[in-house]
């Protein structure tokens, strides 16, 4: 099936949103119409398969044993870290450490490589365009640390400033942090540009993947990016899993920040001598079945395609902006030139909260509220929005049921 374009791709619809169980469903005695993949996407049955066959068959602890059971639960687990760098093209599994998720992995490197290096006077320069992930780490370890940390502006559209990226990007920033994709606009920020920018002054940049890694095909060694994070839970596999991508003298440089087993190659009352890359970022018994589902969701993607999903997706992004730009009183928040497949918006007269549950009745699922990116929505001075994200398994039908139960919500209010 690789090499889909969009348009094999919605031929082939039927047969790829029946690899979805979750999707088969009625909810509130309507079809369920999914809509916020941006928070969580769902998992096709070869994933979950996959999760119930190591549970049944595989299950033992990793790297510890040399009974069978062991050695096949580690070559599984170790297996997963490989799809993972070839889906990256890391050079090297050295570099793909598994966390729980985004979070965790942002939190990794502000506790390892910020509080080791930083100081008073140093900066670390976010947008303002972050996830609260992206930015409360950093304001962490500045509070630890006498760090500052600085903001670079965007514009109406919700598209990063250059210019005024260019201006707070200073002799003393030690680091860049970065979506690559916004969360709560859908916006695509400009990471080759800001890579090079940084790099040009020897500052390293982190590039926060959650909301890209399903919709755009990821090259760490083209985007030439130092540290890349994202989830498993929005690649279409598990979620308590996910992956942060280090270049490998960065994170060989980097102290441990957590302490326990697995990290460890001895330990006596007198000290400790840390395990090589990438163990010595994963201390204790790992999500070993988090790990093998997201290796099968990153085949099942990638069997797919990136370019067939990202045109289809493409294709949904501009059909629902238009649509719901006939909507009166409808107005989308975010109209980067580069977005992926999300729309935020608002409807005069109803609160974001009020339409997601009006829409929840009609068996429709999007996410209201800040999106964990406060500042974005103060910046535009909204308390919320309502969001629909889609994934390749959306079609433009689903997309006339939100516009026809968004207009149904308006007579209600009326
Ligand atoms: N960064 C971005 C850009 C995100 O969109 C999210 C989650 C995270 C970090 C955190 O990911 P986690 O897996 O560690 O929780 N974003 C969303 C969202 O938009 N709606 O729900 C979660």
């Amino acid at each position: 099936m690789s090499g889909l374009d969009g348009s094999t791709l919605a031929a082939a619809m039927g047969r790829l949103r029946s690899d979805f169980p979750v999707l088969q469903q009625n909810i509130n005695g309507h079809p369920l119409v999914y809509l916020d993949n941006g928070a969580s996407s769902q998992r096709p049955l070869a994933v979950i398969e996959a999760e119930r066959h190591y549970a049944s068959h595989l299950h033992s602890n990793v790297h510890r044993g040399v009974h069978s059971l062991s050695a096949l639960a580690t070559d599984a687990f170790e297996g997963a870290r490989d799809n993972v760098r070839r889906f990256l093209n890391a050079r090297s599994t050295r570099e793909i450490i598994f966390t729980r998720g985004t979070t965790e992995s942002i939190n990794l490197v502000a506790q390892s490589y910020g509080r080791s290096r930083l100081g008073v006077g140093d900066e670390i320069l976010i947008t303002a365009l972050e996830h609260h992930s992206n930015i409360v780490p950093w304001q962490m370890v500045c509070a630890a640390t006498g760090a500052t940390l600085k903001v670079a502006a965007i514009n109406r559209r919700g598209e990063l400033d250059l210019s005024s990226f260019k201006a707070a990007l200073s002799a003393q920033t030690r680091l860049v942090a970065t979506s690559h994709v916004s969360n709560a606009l859908g916006s695509v920020l400009p990471v080759a540009e800001i890579v090079a920018l940084a790099h040009a002054q020897g500052v390293p940049v982190l590039l926060d993947g959650a909301q890209a890694i399903p919709h755009l095909t990821i090259d760490v060694q083209a985007l030439d990016c130092d540290f890349y994070a994202f989830s498993g839970h929005k690649l279409y596999g598990p979620d308590g899993i996910g992956v942060l991508y280090g270049r490998e003298s960065l994170l060989e440089a980097m102290p441990p920040w957590q302490g326990g087993g697995d990290m460890i190659l001895s330990v006596s009352f007198t000290g400790t001598t840390y395990n090589q890359l990438p163990y010595k970022f994963e201390a204790g018994t790992p999500h070993i079945s988090g790990a093998i589902g997201l290796g099968v969701a990153i085949d099942y993607v990638s069997k797919i395609g990136l370019p067939a999903i990202a045109a289809w997706e493409q294709h949904l992004l501009e059909y629902a902006t238009t649509q719901l730009s006939t909507i009166e009183g409808l107005t989308i928040i975010g109209t980067a030139a580069d977005k992926a497949s999300l729309v935020s918006f608002t409807v005069e007269g109803i609160h974001p909260h009020d339409l997601g549950t009006i829409l929840d009745q009609s068996g429709i699922a999007i996410r209201t509220g800040h999106h964990c990116a406060m500042p974005v929505m103060q910046f535009f001075g909204l308390p919320a929005t309502a969001r629909a994200s889609f994934a390749f398994y959306n079609t433009t039908d689903e997309i006339d049921q939100l516009v026809i139960a968004v207009q149904s919500a308006q007579r209600l209010f009326r």
